[in-house]
């Protein structure tokens, strides 16, 4: 029998902290070796894989992204399990985390057990599930949720506006107490929802209903307002937590003060944030829906605060926000047809496949961020804030051989042609990249190489994660 099952030789070696040549031994699907000259005996490796002139770097874990959700509204997500983890494999990404989400008067054991249905033997990459709560009873405050956090469900996300999901305050306050207790990560999407129902009723009343009008309903002051009172009601019951989806300087400076009193805030951005603005919403006829997400793009001067904010530190994680619903369908962008007020299209971007390459290409490739910088927000850093570290998110002995091999010179284009989603358009088409993932492997095993699947679906596994080191509270409150 071979010592190791593949080597990887001659590459580039880039974790969230350093950068070395070296060669990489695997063995059942983990890191067993690292070290100069590994495999030089005859028969060492079954595999030998020169990656002379390529960057290794540990999998992409994506940690928001949206696949086979159920909706209440008749709208459907195009991506499964199975489209949407192969677009995330030939994007460089070896693990996703995306919601098992409790419609209200559900319970949230139904709908990770559903959640569960419809992701087993479907993906090409390993998985976890984040929850959505949407209705916090006593049930699932003290039984449902302790139990799911302590069985591997240890992060959850609360949503301060849309009807269907919004919790109010007091309902916050008492699911951060909850998180405290038990070691749970709350992520949070912080917009204020009467600021948006306020808008959007004065905004149709004025017959401003075309998709570039979901910007200035969703109002950068709608957002920093949320996130001031997410941090704030956090703060009183001592508990950390994570806003996701951060679009611009309103939301960035009260992460940005929240961490320079000493809080466990973190934050989360996404492409959408660098790549577009409210412009991209100002398409003719019905093109803007395209890009209706939420919060929606901004302006240059917000893609910048963004920019400041992944170098500074501010933000942790970098995520797509896969959100994915095709633009020329009656159940995608087109639910309520292309006249439709913009308060009626479906939320969200593809992005899973693109994610890596545009941060690649835009940040390290124009020195706006170092690769380490890159590997901590891609991949480190998530695997820390949800429980997946270190057997996810680093290149070290023992750790499971999830790696990307990128050529940081290739050029490429974006082509939804070329993507490996099932959604009929990208938002950056023709976008000019340099940097390109040319080989994932998840544990070992190659999954994609140059666009060429080389795992079967369901090769992907299910995941636990452990109660993250950085959900612990400070240690602050009293009476809890
Ligand atoms: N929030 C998300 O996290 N994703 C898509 C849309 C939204 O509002
Ligand atoms: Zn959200
Ligand atoms: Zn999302």
């Amino acid at each position: 029998m071979s010592r190791f099952d593949t080597i990887i030789k001659n590459g580039q070696l880039i974790t969230a902290a350093d950068r070395y040549t070296a060669d990489i031994g695997i063995k059942g699907g983990r890191i067993v070796a690292l070290g100069q000259a590994l495999g030089e005996a005859l028969g060492e490796a079954d595999e030998v894989i020169d990656a002379q002139g390529l960057w290794v770097m540990p999998g992409g874990i994506d940690a928001h992204c949206h696949l086979d959700q159920p909706l209440g509204d008749g709208a459907v997500m195009a991506d499964d399990f199975l489209t949407g983890t192969r677009s995330a494999a030939a994007g460089g990404t070896t693990t996703v985390i995306p919601f098992a989400a409790q419609q209200k008067g559900q319970s949230l054991r139904a709908a990770v057990e559903d959640y569960h249905r419809r992701s087993d033997g479907k993906a090409f990459i390993d998985y976890a599930f984040h929850m959505i709560v949407t209705d916090p009873t006593e049930t699932v405050l003290k039984e449902e949720l302790p139990a799911l956090i302590n069985e591997g469900y240890s992060s959850f996300k609360i949503y301060l506006t849309y009807d269907d999901l919004k919790l109010n305050d007091r309902e916050v306050l008492n699911v951060l107490a909850m998180a405290r207790r038990e070691g749970g990560m709350v992520m949070v999407h912080a917009e204020n929802a009467d600021c948006i129902a306020y808008l959007t009723e004065l905004l149709e009343a004025q017959g401003q209903t075309s998709p570039y009008y979901h910007g200035v309903a969703h109002s950068a002051i709608a957002e920093r307002e949320a996130t001031h009172r997410a941090i704030s009601l956090a703060e009183l019951i001592d508990v950390p937590l994570l806003i996701v989806h951060v679009s611009g300087p309103e939301a960035i400076e009260q992460i940005r003060w929240a961490q320079g009193r000493g809080l466990r805030v973190y934050g989360e951005t996404c492409p959408q944030y660098l790549m577009l603005t409210a412009s991209d919403l100002d398409k003719e006829g019905f093109e803007g829906a395209k890009c209706v997400c939420s919060p929606p793009p901004r302006d240059k001067a917000a893609q910048e605060a963004v920019w400041q904010a992944l170098e500074s530190g501010v933000f942790q994680v970098f995520s797509s926000d896969h959100a994915p619903f095709r633009f020329d369908d009656p159940q995608g962008k087109k639910l309520h047809g292309e006249s439709a007020s913009f308060e009626h299209i479906p939320n969200g971007i593809p992005g899973l496949e693109t994610r890596l390459s545009i941060l690649f290409s835009e940040g390290v490739v124009k020195e706006r961020i170092d690769p380490t910088r890159f590997v901590a927000l891609t991949a480190t850093n998530p695997a820390k804030i949800y429980g997946l570290y270190p057997q996810k998110g680093t290149i070290a002995i023992g750790s499971d051989a999830d790696l990307t091999l990128w050529d940081p010179a290739a050029r490429t284009t974006i082509r939804n042609a070329d993507l490996h989603h099932a959604v009929d358009y990208t938002p950056y088409e023709g976008v000019e990249l340099t940097g390109k993932p040319v080989l994932t492997l998840c544990r070992g095993q190659a999954v994609s190489r140059d666009g060429a699947f080389t795992a079967p679906a369901g090769h992907g596994r299910f995941l636990t994660c452990d109660k993250p080191t950085p959900a612990r509270p400070r240690g602050q409150a009293k009476g809890f």
